[in-house]
């Protein structure tokens, strides 16, 4: 009965680390910073003038610029990003 609890805790145990290394390898891969919408690594006036555009334009949904989340790209995100870039 005990060589079975072990087991069953080092399974546990191992599924555990191996999820956790692959979380880690994932997002290493797909880094992303909040309010970078122009996808260059940096949170910038830029971002501000590719987030008006966008809105402007009126073009396709791109989670970057969804700053709140709420699946829609509008003035709201647009004074989250303003805001975000003033206190930095
Ligand atoms: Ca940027
Ligand atoms: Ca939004």
């Amino acid at each position: 009965m005990r060589n079975k609890m072990k087991a069953a805790v080092a399974g546990i145990t191992a599924a555990v680390i191996i999820a956790a290394c692959s979380f880690t390898c994932l997002a290493d891969a797909n880094q992303w910073v909040y309010g970078d919408c122009n996808n260059d690594g940096a949170v910038n006036i830029s971002d501000l003038v590719a987030l008006g555009n966008h809105i402007n334009k009126r073009s396709a949904y791109d989670f970057r610029k969804d700053l709140n989340g709420d699946g829609v790209i509008n003035k709201i995100d647009y004074y989250l990003l303003q805001n975000l870039i003033l206190r930095s």
